[in-house]
């Protein structure tokens, strides 16, 4: 039987039911085998705060063992688990074998061509070691910063883990982002090694990264010793240059080589993460070994639900926090084996992830709103080709996600089976903050859920008072987690700036933590996040700095100056819209329109790029003479202007209203 539209009746029935439904229960099948389902847990992280936090870093092996959990003498600069002394390779890799987990796959991987490679714990410990004695080799010694600018190869984690093993913390810089963007970084760590690869797969197409990578270095103020890792084979020449080193030749040179795993305090650097933030320089953001380490174990079991025998897969870049935290230090913490692919989800067709999903028999997926947005508009007969009835969890992250595309996601992936974890977190945070736990809480569409045990997350004014439930406030953390930031690499008093200033009183050493994001809370003290309340923009679920665009598109001649905001976008949630004013004598022609898009990209990356760059004569400035930013996103947005008669020259607010829609 079918309606008008054509679609079985059952199905429009379901869809309706499904759309009117506000909570969800967690499957019961789900529960019955979950890691955490004890709802106590609460009461007892409150309770037994901060000695709670033992429970994470006993899921670790210690050299020597943590004199106290916390230390929050010097806070907000706090220390976790001080005096321990661990290793994180040796967390991830050796003690899995020696508990004879040795043949298990520690990461399968998939190139975007199909070919495939697996690295059991043994295998991986093995070149681990081989790699982390060729960087000995190269000079590095501990706490040298390393940086790594390669795409979704083996060779990236395998990077990551040599460092971790030598005590060496490492930078990891997207592959999509530009050779600025790698000069930038590595010059504000002052890393004197990169690790990069000749290129990588996208839609089929071979890129040439190494190109990049040894522009990127042009822009590099100090000496550097570069190993490229050979991914593309005869597809591309693999030109090595000078003081250059080939990955492959190093790894066979040390085949066998045992190294030892550097003992690290619990607050060394595990690695430095750079992030967008206000100002148009990144912040480079600095993680621990004991704490981050603790962390992202404890929340990939208890919200992830990890187990060593799974088959987990966690779609993001490792470019990203996301990829560090939850496909490779949580994960390999844990036992269990991580999946990687390389390429894009719709490369040879649409249902890409589908297929891998089915043939790999993966327990759990975890990927970002703007993907899911794009399966929903893609269409639920690609899911429907495959069997995914192997999938017991589903996590999403990285912006907000919409009722609507949760739903979609529950039913055609999670064939309503699955419990969907939204998880709310932050680079600075090192792993998840807010979300349900999988065995324990129900869902609600659109809201991430309570903030987990042990955090203390509220939703205050701009005086720092509590909101009442239902009103939209700035969401804040009020006591200090393992996996926190320590600091912004070579700036403390950025640190304090960006993160504790606000809400903080110092006099009384009260330390509260300031995310930059909105939010409210309900009754039951679910938190749904909002969005940033800084100049910061989420397109696709990646940070990007307003100032940072602005000051690429300002750098090119001809620009006088620039204003950019976020408009609403259907698939990426955010796009990049660029209101620009010409130098006199410049014409708005759209060859300088594509100067200013490659400008962006060069300067960032293709993630950057404008959706829209719209010339004028003016920006709509306040009496005060500030950019009413407010307006120019409501342009991209196409929503109501609302008042403008505050403006000092409200006139041009039509002008801009019409090239905006000619332009785009
Ligand atoms: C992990 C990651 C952090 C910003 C954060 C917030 C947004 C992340 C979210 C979410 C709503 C979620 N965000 N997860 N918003 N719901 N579940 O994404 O780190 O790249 O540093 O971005 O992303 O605005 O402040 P990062």
């Amino acid at each position: 039987m079918s309606d008008e539209s054509g679609e079985p009746e059952v199905e429009v029935e379901l869809e309706a039911r499904l759309e009117e439904q506000e909570t969800f229960e967690p499957p019961e099948s789900f529960v019955e085998q979950a890691n955490v389902t004890d709802p106590g847990i609460y009461e007892e992280f409150e309770e037994d705060w901060p000695e709670c936090w033992e429970r994470a870093a006993d899921l670790l092996s210690w050299n020597e063992a943590y004199g106290t959990v916390l230390n929050d003498e010097n806070a907000p600069f706090y220390e976790w688990f001080p005096d321990g002394k661990l290793n994180a390779s040796y967390n991830c890799l050796d003690r899995h074998v020696e508990e004879g987990a040795k043949n298990r796959a520690a990461i399968k991987w998939e190139g975007e061509l199909g070919e495939t490679r697996t690295y059991t714990y043994n295998e991986l410990l093995n070149e681990v070691e081989a790699f982390a004695a060729s960087l000995r080799d190269l000079g590095v010694e501990e706490d040298d910063v390393v940086t790594l600018y390669m795409p979704m190869i083996p060779e990236l984690p395998i990077a990551m883990l040599a460092c971790a093993r030598i005590g060496a913390p490492h930078s990891v810089v997207f592959a999509g982002f530009s050779a600025d963007a790698l000069a930038t970084r590595m010059n504000s760590a002052e890393s004197e090694y990169l690790v990069t690869c000749d290129g990588y797969y996208r839609r089929g197409d071979a890129l040439n990264h190494k190109q990049k990578a040894d522009k990127g270095l042009r822009g590099v103020e100090h000496g550097v010793q570069t190993v490229v890792v050979d991914r593309l084979g005869d597809e591309l020449t693999h030109f090595l240059g000078n003081d250059a080193y080939d990955y492959g030749e190093l790894v066979a040179e040390h085949e066998g080589a045992s190294v030892e795993p550097v003992s690290r305090d619990a607050e060394d650097m595990l690695f430095l993460m750079y992030t967008s933030g206000t100002t148009g320089e990144p912040k480079g953001v600095k993680h621990t070994t004991g704490g981050y380490l603790a962390y992202t174990a404890w929340t990939s079991r208890a919200v992830l639900d990890v187990k060593p025998e799974d088959t987990y897969w966690c779609a993001a870049d490792i470019g990203w926090i996301t990829g560090h935290s939850y496909i490779v230090y949580g994960p390999l913490a844990l036992g269990t084996t991580t999946m990687m692919y390389e390429g894009t989800p719709d490369y040879p067709e649409k249902d890409r992830l589908w297929e891998l999903i089915e043939r790999n028999r993966v327990d759990t997926f975890y990927t970002a709103p703007t993907a899911i947005r794009s399966f929903m508009k893609w269409g639920e007969t690609y899911p429907d080709r495959h069997d995914l009835s192997s999938l017991r969890l589903l996590g999403t992250v990285g912006e907000p996600i919409n009722p609507r595309a949760w739903k979609w996601y529950y039913k055609h992936i999670g064939n309503e089976e699955c419990p969907i974890v939204d998880t709310w977190w932050q680079t600075e945070t090192g792993g998840m903050m807010i979300t349900t736990l999988p065995g324990i809480n129900e869902m609600k569409p659109g809201s991430a859920g309570p903030p987990l045990p042990g955090i203390d997350a509220r939703i205050v004014d701009s005086e720092g008072e509590t909101v009442d439930p239902g009103n939209a406030g700035y969401l804040t953390v009020n006591n200090p987690w393992p996996g926190m930031l320590r600091t912004l690499y070579n700036n403390d008093e950025r640190f304090i700036q960006e993160y504790w200033q606000e809400y903080s009183d110092e006099d009384s050493d009260e330390w509260v933590y300031f995310p930059e994001d909105g939010a409210k809370i309900d009754d039951d003290g679910y938190v749904t996040v909002l969005g940033r309340v800084d100049d910061v923009l989420n397109v696709s679920g990646h940070r990007l700095g307003t100032m940072e665009i602005e000051s690429a598109i300002v750098g090119i001649g001809g620009v006088a100056e620039a204003a950019v905001v976020g408009g609403d976008h259907e698939v990426k949630g955010e796009a990049v819209y660029a209101y620009v004013i010409l130098e006199d004598g410049s014409e708005p022609t759209d060859e300088m329109r594509e100067r200013i898009v490659e400008g962006v990209e060069d300067a960032i990356g293709p993630i950057a790029r404008p959706e829209a760059v719209v010339f004028t004569s003016e920006l709509p400035k306040t009496r005060s003479g500030k950019i009413m930013r407010r307006l120019l996103e409501n342009i991209a947005s196409g929503d109501e202007l609302g008042d403008t008669s505050t403006l000092r020259n409200p006139e041009i607010v039509d002008e801009i209203a019409e090239r905006a829609a000619v332009d785009t």
